[in-house]
């Protein structure tokens, strides 16, 4: 077996690997695991034992060697012999906490950059004062430092000083998911596992709302630092969060902030969360289940009922992403305890802003992918890099449910592009930038265009077309005033669009147009759609979309481009059919079919789930589908509890 054993080295350092013990791993297990690509990972072991470390599947091939039957796995791997990765059945060691992150990539990330920790980056966080008095903040808005995922922190805090600083349990959770770090935490009900925010070597700014406010968005002086992450939202757009936009403008900044969760469904998404120039941020729910192990292991969709909704008042489309938000997180009662967060979009802005957190310390270590940090349009890289390479999950759609909108409507009203997926934005930011003509499959790049560049091209070769997804984002920043009250300058505001060629390269007389994203009212247009059978050329094309009706002049616009292609996503997610999410498909997930039916039915304009087969209805049809998958459990489900 030596030789097997040299192939299977050689491979390994090419990123394959490969297995030949059908008694050890048998071929549904590989494909089971294949499933988990996305930002998934999975322990792998030799049938002598000899781990291979956590692996990412990307595709199983089977072939005969000297009659041995070989199971070639194209696979990312992740590190040799660490611990098993939290990402499968129920009834695993309680892992690394909170594992919102692993569901987001990020411990799958650090894995195979194991010096992305966040060190050099700093993160301001926003807080609000918990207590008011007569409509004066009480200073209270600190995290509880004297906590143990705290001891190695570094945070620094910034407030009018005028009342003693007091502790915030929300500011608590939420920088002990940047920032925390315990080897030796414990809960009851997990028993002892090691707890690792986003970034625990960066450096938290920590602001005062108020003294934000005055200090730095009303005089536009930036906060010292790469990211802002913000848990904090207001109804209607106000100076305040038109200035946090303004500063994202005008110092490339990038502002992440949670839309809010509403207090019934389909309330609309909270400023600043809701403004053109920010990353807003909508929650992912854990998995309906009484046991907290595994609510805080499984994640499965964003609802309507949990996330705020787009469109906003003047119908942009909102969130531009989501995240888990059910995560362990420091209290402020016990120097080591933890509590869980609850799904809240609160929570999901952390894990979100620590992914840009992560893509900057690796932009600043290189220097061809500096523009991604640049103080002119570096936001808008992000938000492309992030959007672009987020993970659509089940009923992900355009705009209402019909198809008819999908061109004017860039994104999913829930889902926005998808759920944070770090590892693919770490493939997407580390493709490098690339100036339009002829650009890898991947990639992205921040460029502009004026009265002599009405358009960019972008050509790219796809070699297997066949299953393949192409997906691109581009991203540009609206205009404001950067003095008080910071008026949005809509003359200044350009209206881009985005469009998919497939391109005969021998006659461009054969050229046809594919797909195309052009609202009138966002400023970001998204592409997600299949590669055309038997095409391999296709060119992406940024534009004015009213070139023609503008005064000259009037036409500059910094943008950022992200594009890729990959496989088509997974359709056997079980979210699909699983409509509550306690996982198991059974008479209730029919109610709520039947019920999303009826609403459907009453009002065309709403966001309702259950178009199981994807043609734009929901009817007897999709109830078909759902009932063939009758009585399927999640792997999760019938598992022991874990500890
Ligand atoms: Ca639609
Ligand atoms: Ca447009
Ligand atoms: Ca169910
Ligand atoms: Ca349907």
């Amino acid at each position: 077996m030596w030789y097997i054993k040299a192939i299977a080295t050689n491979l390994l350092e090419r990123g394959w690997v490969f297995w030949y013990d059908k008694r050890s791993f048998r071929e549904e297990a590989i494909q089971e695991q294949g499933r988990l690509v996305t930002g998934g990972a999975t322990l792998i072991q030799l049938d002598n034992g000899d781990a291979l470390g956590d692996l990412a599947v990307k595709r199983v091939w089977r072939v005969s060697v000297r009659g041995l039957m070989l199971y070639v796995v194209w696979a990312l791997i992740v590190s040799a012999g660490v611990a098993r990765a939290a990402e499968g059945a129920a009834g695993d060691e309680p892992a690394v906490q909170p594992q919102g992150l692993q569901h987001a990539g990020i411990y799958a990330l650090r894995r195979i950059e194991p010096e992305l920790t966040g060190a050099g980056v700093k993160i301001a966080i926003i807080s609000r004062s918990i207590t008011y008095r007569d409509g004066e903040p009480q200073n209270d808005y600190r995290p509880n430092i004297g906590h143990k995922c705290f001891e190695g922190s570094q945070l620094r805090f910034y407030d009018r000083g005028q009342l003693p600083a007091g502790v915030s349990p929300h500011a608590t959770a939420i920088c002990s998911i940047l920032f925390g770090d315990d080897a030796e935490a414990y809960v009851p009900y997990l028993g002892k596992f090691r707890y690792q925010g986003v970034l625990p070597g960066a450096t938290g700014e920590v602001y005062e709302f108020w003294h934000f406010l005055i200090n730095n968005v009303f005089t536009q002086m930036p906060p010292s630092a790469d990211v802002i992450s913000a848990s904090i939202g207001s109804q209607f757009e106000d100076w305040w969060t038109r200035g946090i936009e303004s500063l994202a403008e005008h110092y490339g900044l990038t502002v992440v902030v949670g839309i809010g969760n509403g207090t019934e469904s389909y309330d609309p998404p909270l400023y600043p969360g809701a403004g053109a120039n920010v990353i807003g941020v909508g929650v992912v729910d854990a998995v309906n289940t009484a046991d907290p192990a595994k609510s805080l292991g499984h994640f499965a969709l964003a609802y309507p009922e949990h996330s705020s909704i787009g469109p906003t008042a003047d119908g942009r489309c909102k969130p531009d992403i989501i995240a888990p938000g059910n995560c362990l997180a420091a209290g402020v009662g016990k120097v080591d305890g933890y509590e869980m967060t609850g799904n809240w979009s609160s929570f999901a802005t952390p894990i979100t802003a620590g992914v840009v957190g992560l893509l900057t310390q690796k932009a600043r270590q290189d220097k061809n992918l500096s523009l991604a940090v640049s103080p002119n349009g570096g936001n808008c890289v992000m938000k492309a890099i992030l959007m672009n390479s987020a993970t659509k999950l089940p009923y992900w759609h355009k705009g209402r449910l019909s198809s008819d909108d999908d061109q004017q409507t860039p994104l999913d009203y829930v889902q926005g592009a998808g759920m944070v997926n770090a590892l693919n934005a770490y493939r997407h930011l580390v493709a490098g930038r690339h100036k339009p003509g002829n650009v890898l499959v991947g990639g992205w790049d921040l460029n502009q265009l004026d009265d002599s560049t009405t358009a960019n091209a972008y050509r790219i070769a796809v070699a297997e077309p066949a299953g393949k997804q192409i997906t691109t984002t581009v991203v540009w920043n609206r205009h404001y005033e950067n003095i008080y009250p910071f008026t949005r300058i809509e003359a200044r505001d350009t209206n881009l669009r985005l469009e998919l060629w497939a391109v005969n390269p021998d006659n461009s007389g054969n050229d046809r147009l594919v797909d195309y994203s052009d609202s009138k009212v966002d400023n970001v247009e998204h592409i997600h759609c299949r590669a055309v059978a038997g095409c391999s050329t296709y060119e992406i094309v940024v534009s004015n979309s009213d070139a023609n009706g503008r005064p000259r002049g009037d036409l500059n616009e910094r943008y950022a481009l992200a594009w890729d292609v990959s496989d088509s996503q997974d359709g056997d997610n079980i979210f699909w059919h699983d409509l509550n999410a306690d996982g198991v498909v059974d008479e209730q997930d029919f109610a709520i079919l039947l019920k999303n039916w009826a609403d459907s039915m009453k009002s065309p304009g709403g966001y309702q789930m259950g178009d199981v087969n994807m043609d734009g209805a929901i009817d007897v049809n999709d109830l078909q589908v759902l009932l063939a998958h009758q009585n399927r459990k999640a792997q999760w489900r019938d598992a022991g509890a874990a500890n």
